[in-house]
């Protein structure tokens, strides 16, 4: 039996969500508050000493991290392969796995917590935020010292968005050769990337990408209508929906 911790609006969460979708699987799900602070629960550090969700137990095997997850189902449930069978293909779908870790996923955070997260601090000064908030998470004590209790920087959100027009750019360019990013091939890359650009786009800024980079919008809404969307992407997984919020505006800070 497989069983996800998860959050229902986290990309991360997402990522492995949808891949589970798009492989048919189905999954007993495990809600972790993250405003509550459960991901720092002794119990859930025991399965996840990073303190993020997602966590996969798969019949008491627990694996962790979202990308690490949504390759290990695909290598262990292989009805419907994410994944090429050429070594090369293989490679060049790690490549962009590793990329859209490293950049946009670091990169969404930013404007992520700046628009909607803060709530979370209100009334904390800086030594409380310090005390509750950063120091007691193992993965993310330098990323929300970083931020603090009043959010991150314009320099910072003017760097993550830098980071997604770079990354929109690259996917525009991969994009001249078919639908998905391999080309004709729908792969895991084009599963754990779409989270994050589905999180820009909710939070009002799909223009770093719609003018200049179309191949992109037309991946967005090309993948949008994959019927494993919909499951991943229930009504309330969305952030703003999960906030019960709109996009707040469009202007780029
Ligand atoms: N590399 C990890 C990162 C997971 C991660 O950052 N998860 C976020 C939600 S998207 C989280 O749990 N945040 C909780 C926190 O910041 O305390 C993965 O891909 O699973």
């Amino acid at each position: 039996m497989l069983e996800l911790y998860h959050a229902h609006h986290s990309t991360c969460s997402q990522k492995v969500r949808l891949c589970l979708a798009e492989k048919g699987l189905e999954f007993e799900s495990q809600l972790v508050n993250l405003a509550m602070k459960e991901q720092l629960a002794p119990d859930y550090l025991e399965i996840n000493p990073n303190g993020v969700v997602p966590t996969l137990v798969d019949d008491g095997h627990v694996v962790i991290d979202s990308s690490v997850i949504c390759e290990y189902l695909d290598e262990v449930y292989t009805d419907i392969s994410l994944t090429p069978s050429d070594p090369h293909e293989r490679a060049h779908m790690r490549h962009w796995m590793r990329y859209i870790e490293e950049v946009p996923t670091a990169a969404v955070r930013f404007p992520s917590f700046n628009m909607a997260f803060l709530p979370r601090f209100d009334g904390l000064d800086e030594a409380q935020f310090l005390e509750q908030q950063a120091d007691v998470r193992p993965l993310r004590k330098a990323f929300f010292r970083r931020m603090g209790p009043n959010g991150f920087s314009d320099t910072d959100i003017k760097e993550s968005f830098d980071q997604i027009t770079k990354t929109a750019a690259r996917m525009d360019e991969a994009l001249q050769n078919g639908p998905w990013l391999l080309g004709d091939m729908y792969s895991l890359a084009d599963v754990i990337v779409a989270p994050l650009i589905d999180r820009m786009a909710d939070l009002g800024f799909a223009e770093l990408w719609e003018k200049d980079y179309p191949r992109v919008a037309g991946w967005y809404a090309r993948i949008q209508v994959r019927p494993a969307w919909k499951i991943a992407f229930y009504r309330g997984a969305r952030l703003t929906e999960f906030l019960e919020i709109r996009p707040w505006s469009k202007h780029r800070h």
